[in-house]
């Protein structure tokens, strides 16, 4: 049973998150509202470009092709102008939210091809790092890799499949599948070089040249089940990095895997040290 918006918001606001959760409607979403100042600007630009000095030379292409398709650089982006363009892409389409939403809403979403956004910006004093998820983590970082067709058939998979294994008490599981996939994800295909494509790579200058160039970065191959048993921690460099070979890699992987014999296995076991995987 989700948690009702008010009981939410009074949640939220008790931990002194950020967003304007009253404004939420049922689903948790609200109105972009596009009335940034000319500081959020300034702070959208200076952020988009020294990330993007790294981005062309560390990120897979499919990521650059989606920042290229979909128009985020120039100015603060417009939720429904680029939905439009994604949607013509991939059928997905992003929703305004005030920050962070219960699981629940937040897997129905992703099932309905619609990525949740953060309709607020950091402050000029945060450039480097910011604890709750703001609009450029989730546009800049989550958004353009849902241009390439394979990956944003595994979100949507991921929310209908991750959705069903919360409601057995797979949470743990498949948030870290999401971590270690949608937010830390590196790709090393065929004869190609290793790149980045995870949200929190994409939008973090230090760490994306930490997971890609460092020989201290502990580099492990995908696999579905160590991804779902391997514990992470939030605010530091990972302590292991999981390469796919491909996209098809991870959506076949997950479009096969029985979810409740998984949680079943798995759930009330100790979970993996990412340093020892
Ligand atoms: N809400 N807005 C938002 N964005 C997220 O990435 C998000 C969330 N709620 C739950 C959540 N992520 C995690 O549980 C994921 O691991 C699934
Ligand atoms: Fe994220």
């Amino acid at each position: 049973m989700t948690v009702t918006v008010e009981a939410y918001a009074r949640e939220c606001a008790e931990q002194g998150l950020r967003g304007d959760y009253a404004a939420c409607k049922s689903d948790f979403t609200v109105e972009q509202k596009y009335d940034y100042s000319s500081e959020d600007q300034e702070v959208w630009r200076t952020l988009c470009d020294r990330q993007t000095k790294l981005t062309s030379k560390l990120a897979h292409h499919s990521y650059l092709d989606g920042v290229e398709a979909l128009g985020l650089l120039k100015q603060i982006p417009d939720f429904h102008e680029v939905s439009e363009r994604l949607h013509k892409l991939t059928g997905w389409e992003i929703v305004a939210v005030p920050g962070l939403i219960p699981i629940e809403p937040f897997f129905d979403h992703l099932a309905n091809r619609r990525f949740p956004v953060t309709n607020w910006l950091r402050s000029k004093k945060e450039l480097d790092y910011i604890v709750e998820p703001d609009m450029f983590h989730d546009f800049f970082g989550h958004v353009p890799i849902l241009s390439q067709p394979v990956f944003a058939d595994f979100m949507q998979l991921y929310g209908e499949k991750g959705g069903e294994a919360v409601k057995i008490g797979g949470d743990q599981m498949v948030s870290r599948l999401y971590w270690y996939t949608a937010e830390f994800g590196l790709m090393q295909e065929e004869g190609a070089p290793l790149k980045a494509f995870g949200a929190g790579l994409m939008s973090s200058f230090s760490e994306l040249q930490f997971a890609v160039t460092s020989a201290d970065a502990h580099h492990v191959p995908f696999d579905l089940e160590t991804v779902m048993r391997t514990n992470y921690e939030i605010d530091k460099f990972q302590r292991a990095y999981f390469v796919l070979p491909s996209f098809d890699t991870l959506r076949d992987a997950f479009s096969k895997a029985d979810m409740p014999t998984l949680v079943a296995r798995w759930k009330d076991t100790e979970p993996l040290d990412p340093a020892v995987v």
